[in-house]
Formats: C-alpha cells, structure tokens, sequence
C-alpha cells in the first residue's frame, strides 16, 4: 500500500551517491552522510479521503510523519502510498463555495490576460470546476486528471479533459496544443516524482508560457498550526527554498510569487523559461529570504500541535460529560487528522455534516461516525459543531444562521481552538 521514501525529492540528500539534482550555489552540495530528520509524528493514519460504506474495506493504515532536510530544508512525508489506491476513485470534490468563486476571480486578475482568448492547460483538472470558469470567461481550456470518477464528471460538463498522472509522458502527448498558460492548483503538494512533473512542464513550456503553482505554504502550516492539513496525499510542504534547489537543474526559473489565503494559506509560484524575456519579479528573492521552515520552526509547531489535539480532546470530553452532543461539520481531509489524532468515535462525535454527495453516508476515515447531509445540523441541533472546514469559516457563519441562533456553538481549530460565538 505505501513504500518508505528516505531521498529528498527536492535537493537528492539521502540518495547515497552523488545528488541527481544540480544544487543551488547557497546551500550548497548535500553531504552524502546526511539523513532527512524526523520532525513531526503522529503515527499510524488512515487515508484522509477513504470515506467508505459500512460494505466496503478501508484501504488501511499508513505512518504519518514529516522528515526535513537538512540541506534544502523541504519537508516531505516518510512514505508515499500507492497514488492509484488514493485517486482513481477520490471523494474529494472541488467546492462550489462562494470563497471558491473569489478565489478564481483573484486568479485570474493576477494573470497577464492578452484580449484574445487565450489557452489554459489545468494540472489535477478535478471535476472540472476552474476550467468551466475558464471556459465561461472566454478561454480555450484543456484538463488532466488522474481521478476517472471526476474526469468523468467534467466531461458530462463538456470540458475536453484527459484522465492521467501528469508527468513527462502526459507533457509530451499535450505540448503540440501550445498552451498560454499552465495552472496547477493544489496539486504539486501531492506529487511524489517532482523531477518528473517539472519534466513535463519543461515538454509543454515555450519560452513565454506562464507557470502557476498554487501550493499550501508551509509558511502557513508552522505559523498556524494547521496540521491537520498533513495527510497522506501531501507528500510534501512546500518551501520556495526547495522549489529553488529542485529548478536547479531545469529549464524552468521561479518568476513571481504571491500569497493567497485560499485553504488556510497558499503560495501562488509562477515558473517562466529561463529563455524567457520576462526579468524575476523581486517577490522571489523577498520569500526567499523570509523564510523561516527549519528544525527550530518544526519543533515549535510539534509541541504547539500536540496542546491543540490535547485540548480538543479535553474540551469534548468535558462537554461530553455535561450532557452537551458535539457534531463536526464538513467531513474535509482535515477532519480525518483531527478526528483520528483524537481518537475520536461515534461516542464524542455523533456525525459529520457535509454537502458532498460523494461523501454522503459514509464513515469517516478509520472511525464509525458518519457522514450526514447538511440539513442534519438544524434538525438535531446539536449544542457544539467542530467545524472541520475551517478555511470557509465566513460563509459558514453566514450560512449556518438559524444553528446560531438557537444557540449552537461552533468550534474553531485555528490558529488556537476557539469557540464562536
Ligand atoms: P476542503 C482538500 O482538502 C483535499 P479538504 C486535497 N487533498 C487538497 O489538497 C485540499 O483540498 C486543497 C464541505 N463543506 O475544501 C465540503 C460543507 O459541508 O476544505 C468539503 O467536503 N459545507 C485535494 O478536504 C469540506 O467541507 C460548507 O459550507 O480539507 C471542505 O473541504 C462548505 C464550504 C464545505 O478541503
């Protein structure tokens, strides 16, 4: 089911011999006796998208735990598990939030949009949410994805999609469509073979196609505490550090990079052609320089995460014994750590509300609680929500109205657990 990774996929460290990667000056070349450092446990984890039927097996369990290296201070997980057990049926449905929909427009008034309609080749296309909006501005679209269910989708859409890992091999079959630019959405963060993705984009990009990786930042991830955003299908959380080292050795250079609050905070990276006669914005070596993603930062974050699972674990069992029911609301990725890391059952949670109808009716990952539709929240009126999709928080508060107003509380994870209102 998952295979032990112990060589940086950024830099080479660990690979014993001399490193496949050119390093980048600073850093300089990793010694071959170093080894990834592990920074962050929290032991055996169910998949976070394994949402299945009472009929259906789990796929199982696999070590979640965060190494760093030394060298190029990129964080990646210990194992990878088999991408075709995660994605070939994913659960995972791109929201139709209106967060979402701000996000897109952001997107697109950061692209240098010529009048023409211009062409946009979509890396992890999903089922199809961003090219539609694509096509709905004007623009000639194309997707790739690995998930047969959501390719499957889109095209019942009418969008023009091909159902596969993108890697060399997909960048060679797709480079003769010439695309403007190349938009990778939280996709690179779950990508085990990095020098073969960069190979792919090295097939399809021409001197002034622009690159836009859409990445949680780890950043984020330390300052925030968000560690319920490692799981599995994240190999790895990305530093510009390690994009530095990785680009080394290509025909690729980072050009610009912009924040973004989308998922709890991301990194928008734009990648040109080193032929490319577009100048580096100043914002690369500005985040360069910034960051702050080694052993000290890691340490704080384990210490800071544990209080936090320790805490909610604490504050349910509390409301537990008071007679007081406790829901989760929106069965994310997220909710599978969280609830996992608690040792949560259906005794402390008694559901899970979520608008997904792929989720619907399902169990969450490596537990017995189920996943329910989102009426359930006004019908049982339960007294606390842990809201598991915290990054919608605004709209949910918005939305969630009438739970409010009967007095239901929601509990926040972030950046310290919180209770609203
Ligand atoms: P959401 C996913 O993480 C998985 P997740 C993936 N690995 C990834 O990288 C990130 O996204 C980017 C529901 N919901 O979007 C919908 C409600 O029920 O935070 C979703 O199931 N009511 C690809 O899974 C879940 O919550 C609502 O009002 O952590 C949110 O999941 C809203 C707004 C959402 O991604």
């Amino acid at each position: 089911m998952y295979k032990t990774v112990s060589v940086c996929r950024a830099c080479g460290l660990g690979s014993g011999g001399p490193p496949t990667l050119k390093e980048s000056a600073a850093a300089g070349p990793p010694q071959s006796s170093a080894k990834l450092q592990k920074v962050f446990s929290l032991g055996l984890q169910p998949l976070a998208n394994d949402f299945c039927t009472g009929q259906e097996e789990q796929a199982g369990f696999a070590p979640l735990e965060v190494m760093l290296c030394p060298n190029c201070s990129n964080a990646q997980l210990s194992v990878v598990v088999n991408p075709q057990i995660l994605y070939s049926k994913y659960r995972y449905v791109t929201s139709t939030s209106q967060t979402m929909r701000e996000h897109f427009d952001r997107i697109l008034s950061m692209l240098p949009l010529a009048s023409r309609s211009m062409k946009f080749l979509e890396i992890g296309s999903n089922d199809g949410l961003f090219l539609k909006f694509l096509k709905d501005h004007g623009h000639q679209i194309y997707g790739v994805d690995p998930a047969a269910n959501l390719c499957e989708k889109a095209r019942k859409a009418g969008l023009d999609v091909c159902c596969d890992f993108w890697g060399e091999q997909v960048g060679r079959e797709v480079a003769c469509w010439r695309p403007d630019f190349i938009i990778a959405r939280h996709v690179f963060c779950h990508v085990e073979n990095w020098a073969g993705f960069i190979k792919g984009l090295e097939a399809v990009a021409e001197p002034e196609t622009l690159i836009c990786i859409e990445v949680p930042y780890v950043q984020d991830l330390l300052k925030k505490g968000e560690f319920d955003t490692i799981y599995h299908e994240h190999t790895s959380y990305f530093s510009v550090k390690a994009m530095a080292h990785l680009l080394a050795a290509s025909s690729l250079r980072l050009h610009r990079i912009d924040s973004l609050t989308i998922h709890g905070g991301a990194l928008m990276v734009q990648l040109r052609h080193r032929d490319s006669v577009c100048p580096p914005d100043k914002s690369v070596s500005a985040t360069l320089n910034s960051e702050e993603c080694g052993a000290e930062a890691w340490r704080e974050f384990d210490f800071k995460c544990h209080a936090k699972i320790g805490a909610l674990q604490s504050f349910v069992d509390q409301a537990r014994t008071n007679g007081k029911t406790v829901v989760g609301y929106g069965a994310s990725a997220k909710s599978t750590v969280w609830i996992n890391a608690c040792r949560f059952t259906r005794k402390q949670i008694s559901f899970i509300t979520d608008t997904t109808a792929e989720k619907l009716y399902r169990f969450s990952p490596g537990t017995d609680i189920p996943i329910v539709d989102e009426g359930a929240l006004t019908r049982d009126l339960p007294d606390y929500a842990i809201c598991f999709a915290w990054n919608y928080l605004p709209e949910i508060l918005e939305k969630e109205k009438i739970f409010l107003s009967k007095g239901g509380k929601f509990i926040v994870p972030h950046p310290d657990i919180k209770v609203v209102p």
